[in-house]
C-alpha cells in the first residue's frame, strides 16, 4: 500500500499548508494559541491574531506559489500546473514500477513475480491494477497517470480558481486561506474569549482548561459557548 500512500501524500502536497492550517484548527490547545502571542504577555489581543493570521496566509501562499508559479510571476496557470502535476504522476509511475517490475519490460505481470517455494504475486495497487487481474498493462499504467494528474488539476483549480479562468492569481491563493485562517481564529475565541472583546487573556485560557473534566469546558454550563446564567 506504499504506493497508495504516496499518492495520497502527492495530492496531500497540492495543499499541504491548508491540510495543516486544518489539522491545527482541530486542536485549539494551549500550543496553538502560544503561536499567536507573540508578544509572548499570556494575552493574545485581536492585532496579534490579525498579524498572525496575515504571516499565515502568506506563508500558506508562498509554499503553494514555491511549487506550482514556475515562472515566477505570481499567478499559477494550467499549464504550470499541469507541467507540474504530470512530473509528479511520471515520478510516481516510476515508483511503482522500480517497486514491482522486476524483469524491467516496463509492465507488471507473472514475469515479474519471482520463482522459488514461496514465491507470490504481490497485491497490485487498484490505482494501478484497474481490472484487478494482477497484472498492469501499458495502457493501465498510462491510465493511472492520466487519473492522477487530472485528479491534481481537479483539486487545486476546484479549490482555489475562484472565477474558473484557468489561473489562479495572489487574490484567489489569498482569499481561500484568509478564509481557512479565519476559521481556525474564530474556532480559538468560540473557545476561549469568555467576554468576546477579540482579545483571550491567560485567566480566560486557564478558565477553560481547568474547567476541562470537570463540566465547565467549551460548550458547558459556565464555560465559553455554554449557556449564560
Ligand atoms: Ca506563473
Ligand atoms: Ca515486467
Ligand atoms: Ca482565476
Ligand atoms: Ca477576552
Amino acid at each position: 500500500m506504499k504506493d497508495q500512500n504516496q499518492y495520497r501524500a502527492a495530492i496531500a502536497r497540492c495543499i499541504a499548508a491548508t491540510a495543516l492550517a486544518f489539522a491545527l484548527s482541530a486542536r485549539a490547545d494551549d500550543q496553538g494559541l502560544r503561536q499567536f502571542d507573540a508578544n509572548n504577555d499570556g494575552t493574545i489581543t485581536a492585532a496579534e491574531f490579525a498579524a498572525e493570521a496575515a504571516a499565515e496566509v502568506a506563508d500558506l501562499q508562498a509554499s503553494l506559489t514555491d511549487r506550482l508559479d514556475t515562472n515566477d510571476d505570481g499567478t499559477i496557470t494550467t499549464a504550470e500546473a499541469l507541467a507540474v502535476h504530470q512530473k509528479m504522476a511520471a515520478d510516481h509511475v516510476a515508483a511503482f514500477l522500480k517497486r514491482f517490475d522486476r524483469n524491467g519490460d516496463g509492465v507488471v505481470n507473472a514475469s515479474d513475480v519471482p520463482t522459488g517455494k514461496k514465491a507470490r504475486a504481490p497485491r497490485l495497487p487498484e490505482e494501478f491494477d484497474a481490472n484487478g487481474d494482477g497484472a498492469v498493462t501499458a495502457d493501465e499504467l498510462k491510465a493511472a497517470g492520466e487519473a492522477m494528474v487530472a485528479d491534481l488539476q481537479d483539486d487545486l483549480f476546484t479549490k482555489f480558481d475562484a472565477n474558473k479562468d484557468g489561473s489562479i492569481t495572489a487574490d484567489e491563493t489569498k482569499a481561500v486561506y484568509t478564509a481557512r485562517v479565519n476559521e481556525r481564529i474564530t474556532h480559538i475565541l468560540d473557545t476561549f474569549d469568555a467576554n468576546k472583546d477579540g482579545s483571550v487573556t491567560a485567566a480566560e485560557i486557564a478558565a477553560v482548561t481547568s474547567g476541562r473534566g470537570h463540566g465547565r469546558g467549551p460548550g458547558r454550563p459556565g464555560g465559553p459557548g455554554g449557556p449564560r446564567h
